[in-house]
């Protein structure tokens, strides 16, 4: 008797950023998104779609994918975590980004989604949890090691400094190892750590630089960029791969699959 199959993989909604582009024919705005990403989520058997900045479509959005990925971008504006001072040093504020993606959190942490969260998601994901950031790391913390590895002429797609994971951690299991060699081109950072979350990897200054939420299916904060590594350096699929397959478990979770289908083993 033929197993129902999805006709498609596991679908992963990532987020893009937003800019306002002048042309000679007019001023638009325009949905953005390095292409890294979608290449990582492909090369872990997932199927990428960019998802629209559309707030008040979030749940309809969400009903539509199997897995999120916050992608990298811009600061949060320092009011949605109660710091009424914008710090010199912050920028890329985008309002409609910063709503969209802390509703669509919380949204998918309700639905128990798998979620992965790179740069400023993890960001992201401690703000929409209660959580608080420090706006500039050189000013709040020190300049202790390098965060923006560009300034020190380190391609991106290579690891600038070391990230400690905690033992019997998600990010362990997933990584498969205690130490990462990741990449660095933040200026903020978790400061104060949501309630829920924990912290998984911190670099060698104490910046924290991985975050889990337990108790969820799939729940990855990670302050570097794997999408950019992975290719050089495949460990750094390995969160791909993990939101991909957390993503097939939740589909199969949710009777996308036919649920009736005894020991539905998707491999
Ligand atoms: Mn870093």
């Amino acid at each position: 008797m033929p197993v129902p199959e999805c006709s498609h993989p596991p679908v992963i909604g990532i987020t893009p950023n937003s800019s306002v582009e002048s042309l000679l024919h007019g001023t638009f705005e325009r949905y953005a998104l390095a292409v890294d990403y979608v290449r990582a989520v492909e090369h872990a058997g997932g199927l990428a779609v960019i998802l629209p900045l559309q707030v008040a479509q979030v749940r309809e959005l969400i009903s539509l994918v199997d897995g999120v990925l916050l992608s990298g971008g811009g600061d949060v504006r320092p009011s949605r975590y109660g710091d009424l001072t914008v710090h010199p040093a912050t920028y890329g504020i985008d309002d409609r980004r910063d709503e969209f993606e802390l509703a669509l959190v919380r949204a998918a942490l309700e639905r128990d989604l798998p979620l992965l969260c790179i740069c400023r998601g993890i960001q992201v994901l401690n703000v929409a949890l209660g959580g608080t950031l420090m706006q500039d790391i050189a000013d709040e913390w020190g300049e202790r090691i390098e965060h923006r590895q560009q300034r020190c002429g380190v391609p991106a797609s290579e690891p600038s400094h070391e990230v400690e994971v905690s033992e019997g951690s998600l990010l362990e299991a997933v990584y498969g190892a205690p130490v990462i060699a990741v990449n660095s081109f933040h200026h903020q950072a978790v400061k104060a750590l949501a309630p829920g979350l924990q912290v998984v990897g911190r670099a060698p200054d104490g910046v924290i630089e991985g975050v889990v939420c337990p108790g969820k299916r799939f729940v990855l904060g990670v302050q570097c960029h794997p999408e950019v590594l992975f290719e050089a350096h495949p460990e750094h699929l390995q969160p791909f791969r993990a939101l991909v397959e957390a993503a097939r478990e939740a589909r199969v979770g949710r009777g996308t699959v036919t649920a009736s289908v005894p020991s539905l083993d998707r491999g």
